[in-house]
């Protein structure tokens, strides 16, 4: 075959599959429904960021640059546009930020011609990932990520590694203005920023942990306040949503997506880590806090939310649910974008109500399978009447 012949081969496979129709499955479990195909994976990046379509300099029109996986996107609807900020990763092993666009945030994602250029803090990180976006009351759009390093402190040791919120501040997703990465005493990772002003100050949800994998101390989600967004550290942490023994969020746990404002409280979606003997499960699980307080937790529902099904579960990183992107839409949908075992992107849609429903009325989880078999006895005899 000739090279102009593979080449446009190529564009006709990458056209097909970016413009695939994605259909929500027919039957869920009520509160969402998954969408049939992935919304993006590492096939779904720009064909120009892989190839060189020069046939004097790549005559075998191979991959000069290969992409590994799709993940963890921010998400926004910005002036009528649905855009994720995703989390693309290299064959090489690093990651970077780039916005794919939706014309209606289900399917047809195309990334837009280039990958973000994050301005570095004054240390620059080896890798970033896990974008929360933040439209915040004070005008701006806030990306909150984790930043990376080597820990230096530890020089025998080659996969020692601290991990750090950064903080960075847009209006459009194109121009990006770093500030100063959160300055706080213990490591930092899954750190969102709170949508409004708490008591005159900025909030964060933070994740404190004694090390780079363990929390060790790290007691669950965080909450601090921040005067100065340009100079930001944690100086009071309080822990909002604590880990618990035998539970879906028993090692570790953190905030997903910044948290929705609704009628009845702050709806969040977060994640929750166990260990097994085959490595640690990550699935998402989400809570309701008070309107007037958002560290004030009013609902949880027991278990888990979301896990990985089927195909999702098998990728680089087994066992893995995260997300820390959705967008409420006009309509009052909510589409909740996943990834699973970091490999690529997923979404399922629900509806705000729907997911108010689920968070005060699903029984929470009474931490023991006595308690367990009495919730499900409640249910039983509600449905045969014979509940006293
Ligand atoms: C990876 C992340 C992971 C973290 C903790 C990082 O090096 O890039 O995906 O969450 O390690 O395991
Ligand atoms: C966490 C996250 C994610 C990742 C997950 C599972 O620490 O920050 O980047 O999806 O690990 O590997």
């Amino acid at each position: 075959m000739t090279y102009e012949l593979r080449k446009k081969q190529l564009f006709e496979r990458h056209e097909a599959l970016l413009s695939i129709k994605n259909e929500p499955e027919e039957w869920g479990n009520g509160i969402y429904e998954r969408y049939q195909h992935p919304i993006l994976t590492a096939e779904h990046t720009p064909l120009e960021w892989r190839y060189d379509f020069s046939e004097k300099d790549n005559p075998y029109l191979m991959q000069r640059i290969m992409m590994n996986a799709v993940l963890n996107a921010g998400a926004i609807k910005l002036n009528g546009r649905y855009l994720l900020v995703c989390r693309v990763e290299g064959a090489d092993r690093k990651s970077f930020f780039a916005v794919a666009e939706s014309p209606n945030g289900i399917d047809n994602f195309r990334f837009w011609d280039e990958p973000i250029t994050m301005p570095e803090d004054l240390i620059p990180a080896t890798n970033v990932y896990d974008m929360r976006l933040t439209k915040h009351e004070d005008g701006w759009i806030y990306g909150v990520f984790c930043a990376e390093r080597h820990d230096d402190s530890q020089p025998g040791n080659l996969s020692a590694a601290t991990a750090t919120a950064a903080i960075a501040r847009t209006k459009d997703l194109k121009d990006w203005e770093r500030l100063p990465d959160l300055k706080s005493r213990s490591q930092q990772r899954n750190v969102v920023l709170h949508p409004e002003f708490v008591d005159g100050k900025y909030a964060f949800y933070t994740r404190p942990q004694d090390g780079f994998i363990d929390t060790g101390s790290g007691g669950g989600i965080g909450w601090t306040l921040v005067e100065d967004i340009t100079h930001a550290e944690v100086k009071e942490e309080i822990i909002i949503n604590p880990r618990h023994y035998h539970t879906i969020q028993e090692v570790k746990n953190g905030e997903g997506p910044a948290p929705l404002k609704t009628q009845k409280g702050w709806l969040h979606l977060a994640h929750g880590v166990r260990g097994t003997a085959d490595g640690l499960r990550y699935v998402l699980y989400m809570y309701m806090t008070a309107l007037d307080d958002p560290t004030r937790v009013i609902a949880q529902p027991g278990g888990w939310f979301l896990v990985p099904e089927g195909e999702e579960y098998v990728g680089d990183v087994m066992n893995v649910a995260f997300s820390n992107g959705w967008i409420l839409d006009d309509d009052g949908r909510v589409l909740i974008y996943y990834a699973t075992a970091d490999t690529r992107l997923h979404m399922a849609v629900s509806s705000l109500n729907r997911l108010i429903d689920y968070c005060m009325n699903t029984p929470k989880d009474g931490l023991s399978t006595r308690a367990s078999v009495e919730t499900i006895k409640q249910l039983i005899r509600k449905n045969n009447g014979t509940l006293k």
